[in-house]
């Protein structure tokens, strides 16, 4: 087993970027749940955000959601993330929410609504040089719902086309995520629908073109961990997306659904000395029915645990069987570290870097919660509406 010290010390280099988006009003097409106290501007979702990184230590950076959170000064609203104690992180575009893209964005049939689509894009990367923001995700809800609806080769031609304008935008230090997504809103082809779609137009594009897997969007029983290997042996891993699901997009929590899976996504990752190499370690959740920050503290927990017991597993124990071939020699060193409670080294940790053993306890006791709830009435509380 890998000692303590070193656990802790990669475990220090783990940063997690929050979602925007998580703090505001969420549900599903049946119903909205607004809960009280929930943030009215980005920068109250900006502070919601500073309190998960104040009580866990390892969340320094909010992803932003264009126009969820446009404001007329964004280098001022990087400003306001410093003065918060974090920073703004990736920029997420948003060409899935106007009437004129039912039949497509980048994709769609009509120039002029491509136009329209390419244009949010650049508009986004112009925001990126105002917060300073490394990292354009875009995703494409993009996709025909029956056969024949549209050319499926002219759509990807479509897509290659609106890509590489927004490519060629980019500064020398900023990269795109490309996230994949396998059906809704589209039901029959979704024109990003895979890794390997993502994939081969990010090779197609250049190297700072690399691909988002939010663990949300495969079919059932896809393993991701391979796709995680075989995306980080090509050099073109650039971001996670971080949820957990039952069935669908369901956008829980990292790691409620399935931590097993997300420990050994963080296991290739730690295999690959990835931890700290540049890949966005994001949430992208909805927090439909339970507290909000406190569902987002626990997140980061979980993806912390998971990383911990990856970076538990004894690699050369683990090396050793499998080439020796000791199948189940090998599944036992890694469900080792799998079964060890790592909760109490966590604990230690947090101790040793000042903040409270117990983050999610530590929050409730802080008050913030109530604080918020008697300071935020009135106005349009952000997110979907209730
Ligand atoms: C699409 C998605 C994408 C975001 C959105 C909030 O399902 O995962 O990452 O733009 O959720
Ligand atoms: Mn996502």
């Amino acid at each position: 087993m890998s000692n303590p010290a070193n656990v802790k010390a990669a475990l220090r280099s783990l940063e997690i970027e929050t979602p925007s988006w998580a703090y505001g009003n969420s549900g599903t097409r049946f119903k909205v749940f607004a809960q009280a106290g929930v943030p009215r501007t980005p920068q109250e979702k900006i502070a919601d955000a500073a309190q998960v990184h104040r009580f866990t230590g390892s969340a320094p950076s909010v992803a932003l959601h264009i126009p969820w959170d446009r404001v007329d000064d964004f280098t001022e609203l990087a400003k306001h993330a410093h003065d918060q104690g974090v920073r703004l992180g990736a920029i997420n575009s948003n060409v899935f929410q106007d009437d004129d893209y039912k039949l497509g964005s980048v994709t769609n049939p009509d120039p002029r609504v491509r136009r329209k689509a390419v244009r949010h894009l650049l508009d986004c990367v112009d925001i990126m040089d105002a917060t300073g923001s490394r990292d354009l995700k875009l995703w494409f809800s993009d996709g025909i719902n029956y056969p024949g609806q549209d050319d499926l080769r002219d759509r990807q031609d479509r897509l290659a086309e609106a890509l590489r304008e927004v490519y060629d935008r980019l500064g020398p230090h900023q990269r795109m995520l490309l996230e994949y997504k396998l059906f809704e809103p589209a039901f029959y082809a979704t024109d990003v629908p895979d890794w390997g779609t993502s994939y081969a137009h990010c090779v197609e594009l250049g190297p700072r073109a690399t691909v988002c897997i939010d663990t949300g969007h495969h079919a059932p029983g896809t393993n991701i961990e391979f796709i995680v290997a075989f995306l980080l042996r090509a050099g073109r891993l650039g971001a996670f997306d971080f949820n957990s699901r039952f069935y669908a997009d369901d956008d829980l929590m990292a790691g409620a659904a399935d931590p097993f899976q997300l420990f050994r996504i963080m296991y290739e990752i730690v295999r690959a000395d990835a931890l700290s190499s540049g890949i966005a370690f994001m949430l992208d959740q909805c927090h439909n029915i339970e507290a909000k920050v406190p569902a987002v503290i626990r997140s980061v927990l979980n993806v912390q645990e998971a990383t911990a017991k990856a970076l538990l597993v004894d690699r050369d124990a683990l090396r050793a069987a499998q080439l020796e071939g000791d199948v189940l020699g090998a599944n036992a060193v890694l469900m080792d570290a799998y079964n060890t409670d790592v909760r109490p080294l966590l604990a230690e940790l947090r101790t040793e870097d000042g903040l409270d053993p117990d983050p999610v306890g530590a929050y409730r006791r802080s008050g913030y919660g109530e604080r918020v709830v008697a300071e935020r009435v009135g106005g349009q509380q952000a997110g979907w509406n209730a």
